[in-house]
Parts: C-alpha cells; sequence; structure tokens
C-alpha cells in the first residue's frame, strides 16, 4: 500500500509525497509537527501542514538565508536567528568563523527537541559553543537587545499561528533597534509566484525603515512554485558590495559569488511590480 502525505500549498494545488514512515506526529502548545521519512527527499520536517524542510533539499534555504547576509557584513560577530529550530541556519552561520556568538529563539521547544531526534545533520550545530538555544518568543525576546546584534536572520513559518507577528511592521521596527548602526537582517518571504501581495507589504514595511531593502530568491523544490524568496534590509552594507573571496571559501553546495549576485536579479515582472510599489 501507497501512503502519501499532501502539503495543500493553495486553495487548488497541492504537492504530494509518498511516505516510507510517519516517524512522529504531535500536537504541540503552538502548532501540529510531523516528521516523515519519504522516498524522494529524506526525513521531511512539517508543521501545520506545511514542509519546513528536507534532508535533501534543506541545504539551498539554510544556505541561501545564511551566506548572503553573512558575506554581505564585513564582520558579523553577533549573530540572532529567529525561529529554525531545525538548527539548519546554525550549521551555516557557524561556517563563518568571524561569528562569535550565534542565539537561537525558537517559540516552540517541541521543534528542537523533533530535530534533536531525527535530524541530526541540522540540529548536531545547536551544541557547538558558540551557539546559544533559547526558548521563547522571538519578537519578545528581540525587544531585549537594543543595539546588540550585527545580522538577524528571520527563519519563521509562513504567517500562521505564531508566525503571524514576525510579519507585521512593529516587528520590524524591534529587529532594526536590536541590530548595531552597521547591522542587516534576512527574513524568509515566501513564493514570489503566489504570494506577490505579502512580498510587497513586507517589503514596503522594511523601506520605510532601512536605506537598503531588497529581495533576493532561491530555487527551492519543496517549497510553494519551488522559487523561494528573502527580504534583506540593511542599514549600511549593500549585498552586491559583498567580499568574493569570502564567498567562495565558504564549503557550500548552492551559494557561490555568482549565485550571491544573480540571486537579486529579478525576473521581470516582479522586479517592475515591486519598484512601482515603492
Ligand atoms: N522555514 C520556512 C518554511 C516555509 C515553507 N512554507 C511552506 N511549505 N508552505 C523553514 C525553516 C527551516 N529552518
Amino acid at each position: 500500500m501507497e501512503f502519501w502525505f499532501t502539503e495543500k500549498q493553495t486553495e487548488h494545488l497541492g504537492l504530494g509525497v509518498r511516505v516510507r514512515e510517519s516517524l512522529l506526529v504531535e500536537q504541540t502548545p503552538f502548532q501540529e509537527l510531523a516528521v516523515l521519512d519519504t522516498y524522494q527527499y529524506g526525513r521531511m520536517l512539517v508543521l501545520d501542514g506545511a514542509i519546513q524542510t528536507t534532508e535533501q533539499d534543506e541545504f539551498v534555504y539554510h544556505e541561501m538565508i545564511t551566506h548572503v547576509p553573512l558575506t554581505t557584513h564585513p564582520q558579523p560577530r553577533e549573530v540572532l536567528v529567529i525561529g529554525g529550530g531545525d538548527g539548519g541556519a546554525i550549521r551555516e552561520i557557524l561556517r563563518h568563523s568571524e561569528v562569535r556568538r550565534v542565539r537561537l529563539v525558537e517559540i516552540d521547544e517541541r521543534v528542537v527537541a523533533a530535530a534533536r531526534r531525527f535530524l541530526p545533520g541540522l540540529s548536531q550545530a545547536l551544541d557547538d559553543p558558540r551557539a546559544e538555544v533559547m526558548i521563547a518568543d522571538g519578537a519578545e525576546y528581540l525587544r531585549a537587545l537594543r543595539g546588540a546584534c550585527d545580522v538577524i536572520l528571520v527563519d519563521s513559518t509562513d504567517p500562521v499561528g505564531p508566525a503571524v507577528k514576525l510579519f507585521e511592521a512593529d516587528f520590524y521596527r524591534a529587529v532594526h533597534d536590536a541590530l548595531n548602526p552597521e547591522g542587516l537582517f534576512v527574513a524568509q518571504s515566501k513564493s514570489p509566484y503566489l504570494d506577490r501581495g505579502l512580498i510587497r507589504d513586507l517589503l514596503g514595511i522594511v523601506r520605510s525603515l532601512f536605506p537598503v531593502a531588497l529581495l533576493y530568491t532561491a530555487a527551492i523544490p519543496t517549497y510553494p512554485s519551488g522559487l523561494w524568496s528573502f527580504v534583506l534590509g540593511s542599514k549600511v552594507h549593500h549585498p552586491l558590495a559583498f567580499e568574493q573571496g569570502r564567498a567562495e571559501k565558504l564549503e557550500t553546495r548552492y551559494y557561490s559569488a555568482e549565485i550571491h549576485r544573480s540571486a537579486f536579479a529579478l525576473p521581470r515582472e516582479i522586479r517592475d511590480e515591486l519598484n512601482q510599489a515603492q
């Protein structure tokens, strides 16, 4: 008998994955959490029916949410991750020798527990001496960090449940205040094909707060539409003025100096729509 999990990506579109074994299904205080062993993508972390990461394609997302901002900053010492309890972003951040400390604030301790148990390739990084894991509401935690961070990453779920406020102006004002005068941030911002309105609004918020506000993309096979986006906001440093040598030195599978540059080139229609919204 075949078992399939389908992420309902829109009202009318689903991505079906054949499941070898369901390893965990649990209702946490925040969301429904599942870990599935799939034939195509290996183990898969699912929150409220949305695929968060898989063993086979997680490297694209985690490399792109981390190395673009970290290479943009000339000296990223203090890094904060909001969400990302699986540890994948931390693993990539720790490849940067400039980083002295990376704090992770995850709201749902069950996500960390599930990753520790089923996704060691990601979660092992959480035990690194430079990493600190905190179980707390990232939006609250941020308010205590006035000017303390060089780079902030928002590795959240989509705006449902606990993540809704991570897409609102108030939160980005707090991100701005938690960054030091040369700081910058990146947040995952869904699909340019399916979520254009959300991206336009988010970019509008970021433009009103940061002199540098840009969108970049990466091809991620298991996320809705396969094309994913990230919003970057920076107080000083421009991502296209990055140090290529540092980018090329990193041990990566997707990210490179070329990818860093080309990720900011948007399909014409999307570019024009976002420019108009300015
Ligand atoms: N966070 C972003 C996942 C968004 C996926 N959305 C969806 N499948 N509808 C990923 C967390 C990985 N550290």
